[in-house]
């Protein structure tokens, strides 16, 4: 486990310095080096045991040596190429292709780094010659495949640490509930509850490994966290001290999770996508058993070439029908999954592009906007129809996390979208009704500080449009925050220095990450995103001022990254 959190920290870091000459460089073609290196973390699969599989065309390896670059793949390759090295972000590296280039070409390769994003893992120092060596043999054989989860296994995981009976019949707390955040503690495998309104940590609640994103259910009561390891727990917030109640692993590796929202099925069930195994799994909203799992594996959009790991990406519960909307990345398929009888599951397939990734509701909640990031698109996903609105090209490699919802001067409704390979922030309008002729076009780009970028927000009560930029090679850049004054867009933007306000005693990187509002929508929150040794911090800005409101440190606020407004994300807010 250690190991593997280093390496993440080791591809988030090299993302920072590497990005220099190739952000603005390579625009147009291929992938960029932060997205290269943002994808390439560590895979929680590295401690699942796997066979040697031998092909006898590919040169040979002692079982120690496979074994080893079995590790090295599942710690720095497998994010980009895939654990079935079928290709995503990187190259497909199955033997069919590796075998007929070669040791030799393959060593270069690996050695050198290619202009389309794959690191020079020789010449940058993260790999010995013998590494490299080891490597390239290794790509020539079979993939080794990483177990199944099923059923059985979930069932083994799962459990209910405090019955539905025995829960508070109210609310036994005195926090406002509606303004806690759950910030992710992303090296510690737990979540920060912090009281919105007076800023002080509720309760650090245990959590699944490099912890990833908080939902919240319909009611607002529950919370459900999910972790790479595919654990997912959930939090009962009207408890004296609000804490974990249930839990239960649903795969090997996972990034995604959501509960049902439609009217009648309010905390009925709660969904999990995996990226291993690839499949959803629908659970009871109450105790988290699981009762239903989904394969992904299938045909790709377009190709209609068999995939065998198409991950399952973002997830969202509709607010038209009773829907989970399941984006599987690989496939480039967005899945309205209907779960209203979930023994005769109906899915609507919804074909769009590929490596389908984050995104959220424009501000009527009918349109999902789907980042397919590798293909530089958005997809709208039309909730009340069940079919594809439209897809829209924007700048390179779309990172909106869950996107901002504005209301444009001259093009009503649009929703927004930064990008991690280039500076551009993208402007989509969103109102097919009253703004027809700029539905679903780009209609206007802004240009932000650089690449890098990887969320973005805004409220309906704030004028204000704020982007991070965390990968951005340039400390300057990557430890400040700019802010767009949504009714004078043309002005440009203003940088908040965010790290600098937060005064952290260590040196390092400290990334500024992710705007959340507060529930009144006076207020933001960002994470300075330290190293798991250094200090860390979270500013929490004026809205209208744009001036320093508050500075959260304390020694338990370990690598924070994402933070989650319950009432925001129970109300898909941003
Ligand atoms: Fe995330 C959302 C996958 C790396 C912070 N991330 C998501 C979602 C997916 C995803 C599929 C959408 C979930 C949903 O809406 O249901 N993230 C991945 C990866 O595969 C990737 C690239 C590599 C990895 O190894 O995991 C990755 N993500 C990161 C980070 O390094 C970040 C910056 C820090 C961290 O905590 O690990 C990070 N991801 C986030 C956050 C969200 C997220 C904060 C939620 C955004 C939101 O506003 O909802």
């Amino acid at each position: 486990m250690k190991a593997i959190k280093t390496v993440q920290h080791l591809a988030l870091a090299a993302a920072a310095m590497a990005v220099a000459t190739s952000v603005m460089a390579q625009a147009g073609k291929g992938v960029s080096q932060p997205e290269m290196n943002y994808q390439a973390g560590g895979s929680p699969l590295v401690n699942e045991p796997m066979h040697q599989s031998t092909n006898p065309k590919a040169p040979p390896m002692t079982a120690a040596e496979f074994e080893k670059a079995r590790q090295t793949y599942f710690e720095r390759c497998a994010g980009c190429h895939g654990v079935l090295r079928k290709g995503a972000t990187g190259k497909p590296l199955t033997p069919d292709l590796t075998i007929a280039k070669g040791t030799d070409y393959l060593k270069v390769f690996i050695s050198y780094g290619s202009p389309a994003g794959m690191p020079n893992w020789l010449t940058s120092g993260e790999m010995s010659e013998q590494e490299v060596d080891l490597m390239a043999r290794y790509i020539q054989h079979e993939p080794p495949t990483p177990p199944e989860f099923g059923m059985a296994d979930m069932k083994k995981t799962w459990k209910v640490i405090v019955e539905p009976k025995d829960r508070p019949k109210k609310k036994l707390n005195n926090y406002n509930i509606e303004n806690i955040f759950s910030t992710t503690l992303r090296d510690t495998g737990e979540v920060a509850l912090i009281d919105g309104d007076t800023k002080k940590i509720i309760n650090i609640v245990k959590t699944g490994y490099a912890v990833h994103i908080s939902r919240t259910s319909a009611s607002g009561r529950y919370l459900f966290v999910i972790g790479r390891d595919a654990k997912i727990n959930m939090i009962d917030l009207w408890m004296e001290k609000p804490d974990n109640v249930a839990e239960v692993r649903v795969g090997l590796e996972a990034r995604s999770v959501d509960t049902s929202k439609f009217k009648g099925y309010e905390d009925k069930l709660a969904i999990a996508g995996s990226y291993w195994p690839p499949q959803y799994t629908i659970m009871n909203g109450d105790t988290l058993e699981p009762m239903k799992i989904v394969s992904t594996r299938g045909m790709v959009v377009g190709t209609q070439e068999y995939h065998p790991e198409p991950r399952v990406a973002s997830i969202v519960a509709s607010h038209f029908k009773p829907e989970f909307v399941v984006n599987v990345k690989e496939t480039g398929k967005t899945l309205m999954v209907d779960y209203s009888n979930i023994d005769a599951l109906k899915v609507t397939e919804i074909g769009s592009a590929p490596f389908l990734h984050d995104g959220g509701w424009d501000s009527s909640k009918r349109y999902f906007m789907v980042a397919a990031n590798n293909s530089n698109k958005i997809a709208a996903i039309d909730a009340k129809e069940g079919k594809l609105a439209a897809i829209t090209e924007v700048g390179k490699i779309p990172h909106p996390g869950r996107g901002a919802n504005l209301l444009h001067p001259k093009f009503g409704p649009v929703w927004a979208t930064g990008h991690l390979g280039d500076d551009t922030i993208s402007l989509i309008g969103t109102d097919p009704k009253k703004h027809k002729q700029y539905a679903f076009k780009e209609v206007a780009k802004l240009t932000g500080p650089g690449g890098g970028a990887l969320f973005i927000k805004s409220h309906p009560k704030s004028t204000h449009l704020y982007s991070d930029a965390p990968l951005n090679p340039d400390p300057k850049i990557s430890q400040s925050i700019v802010v767009y004054d949504i009714k004078n867009l043309d002005k440009g933007f203003v940088t908040l220095p965010v790290a600098e306000w937060a005064g952290l005693k260590d040196d390092g990187a400290k990334r500024v990450v992710q705007p959340e509002f507060n529930k009144a929508g006076d207020e933001v929150w960002f994470s300075v995103w330290s190293a798991k040794n250094k200090e860390s911090a979270l500013v929490i800005v004026d809205d209208k001022t744009l001036k320093l409101k508050a500075v959260i440190k304390d020694p338990r606020l370990i690598t924070p990254t994402g933070h989650f407004n319950i009432y925001n994300t129970q109300h898909d807010v941003y």
